[in-house]
């Protein structure tokens, strides 16, 4: 069982505590589901996960307010388990960000079915000219009667092809680069919108390039203000930035776990690996990593939460700094693991394979830098 002792920072209240033990139990009872059909394997953790409830913590029903540690919380504990049970619970989270945060009551009606399991959604911002560069976004809404014809490509679409509504940003042209951008909702039934690609990654999950070829949206589809696309996608990333890292967190909590079985198992020259310094040494160092890692987390979200305009800086610090921490940790866990370290079917071997997209995606560690050193520099 990985240390709990957090869970008594003041950060929290004793509904996250409710919330983090009723999940592992149902982690320990569910998890990890087979990966081999990773659409069937989404779809059914998408279905499990709001069928227990726990998916009404991806989102923010009409009055209520997104609750960041509850997210994080939840991120934490599933990717602990099973990252894959981490991605289908978080793109329902990012898929409706928008919703949550801006949505008019009848575009928060797709926000009631996402946080009920009944509806698959996914963010679609990035595109092959842009990806950490928003303001250069090249896909077109032209104005039409009624509403917007879209075209163009996005591509690294998470939930791409299983996804049953998509938020996706395009250029509807009130200025040139960052002030020109709008947000939509699309369903994945309208037509124009084809599934291009479907892309294989490193740690497997539904991905894909959407085309599109002037789809229309009624006037209804636009969140928020046309033109305050860019700054909306930005508030959007602000609020689950942290929740990369509390992934992260979760995935080298469990790294650590595993090494610490490891270390205080496996026998050297009649010892435990874990009776040697140099081993107590890098074991330290995880569990500082871990620490440090999750203090700047919920530091985070508990700013949000506490009612902060905005969290910028604290989102890019925790997302910067427990992605990394998180792949050192795990990369040591697997060092500590000699040759079983790098067999498929070891855990470690997973959670080498799974942390990496978390240091691209979301923002990648070199934008979060960008946005960290802007915000001292004023
Ligand atoms: N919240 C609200 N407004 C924000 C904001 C935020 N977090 N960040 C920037 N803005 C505003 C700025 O204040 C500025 O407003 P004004 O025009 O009124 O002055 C406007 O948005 C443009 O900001 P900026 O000039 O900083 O934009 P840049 O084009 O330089 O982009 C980066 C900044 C690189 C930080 C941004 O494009 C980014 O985060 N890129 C990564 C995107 C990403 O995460 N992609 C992954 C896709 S999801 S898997």
């Amino acid at each position: 069982m990985a240390d709990q002792s957090f869970l008594n920072w003041p950060f929290f209240e004793d509904r996250h505590r409710e919330l983090a033990s009723a999940l592992d139990e149902w982690c320990a009872a569910h998890l990890p589901v087979d990966h081999g059909d990773v659409d069937a394997a989404c779809k059914g953790l998408v279905a499990a996960l709001g069928a227990a409830g726990f998916l009404r913590h991806s989102g923010a029903a009409e009055g209520e307010r997104l609750d960041v540690r509850s997210l994080c919380l939840t991120r934490e504990t599933l990717a602990r388990h099973d990252a894959l049970a981490d991605f289908a619970f978080a793109m329902q989270g990012l898929g409706m960000g928008a919703i949550s945060l801006f949505g008019t009551p009848g575009q928060r009606e797709w926000l009631e079915r996402t946080r009920a399991g009944e509806a698959i959604s996914a963010f679609a911002l990035t595109e092959p000219g842009s990806g950490s560069d928003v303001a250069n976004t090249a896909t077109t809404a032209e104005r039409v009667v009624g509403g917007w014809r879209l075209t163009g490509e996005k591509t690294y679409i998470s939930n791409g092809g299983i996804a049953d509504l998509y938020v996706i940003f395009a250029r509807t042209g009130e200025a040139p680069g960052a002030r020109g951008l709008s947000a939509f909702l699309m369903p994945a039934d309208s037509p124009g919108l084809t599934i291009a690609e479907r892309i294989e990654v490193i740690a497997p999950h539904p991905l894909a390039t959407l085309k599109l070829d002037k789809v229309f949206l009624p006037d209804e589809a636009l969140i928020g203000e046309s033109g305050a696309g860019f700054k909306l996608a930005m508030s959007v990333l602000d609020v689950f930035r942290p929740t990369v890292g509390a992934a992260a967190l979760g995935m080298a909590r469990r790294a650590l776990d595993e090494a610490l079985e490891r270390t205080q198992t496996r026998r050297i020259q009649g010892q435990p690996l874990s009776d040697l310094q140099l081993v107590q040494g890098h074991l330290a160092d995880m569990a500082l990593k871990v620490d440090a890692a999750a203090l700047l987390v919920y530091r985070a979200a508990w700013a949000k939460d506490m009612g902060a305009p905005r969290i910028t800086r604290e989102a890019a610090m925790a997302k910067l700094y427990a992605t990394e921490a998180a792949q050192e940790v795990i990369d040591a866990a697997l060092q500590l693991h000699g040759g079983d370290g790098v067999r498929h079917g070891v855990k470690v071997e997973e959670l080498y394979r799974d942390i990496r997209a978390l240091r691209i995606y979301e923002g990648a560690s070199d934008v979060q830098r960008v946005v960290i050193a802007r915000s001292i520099l004023g």
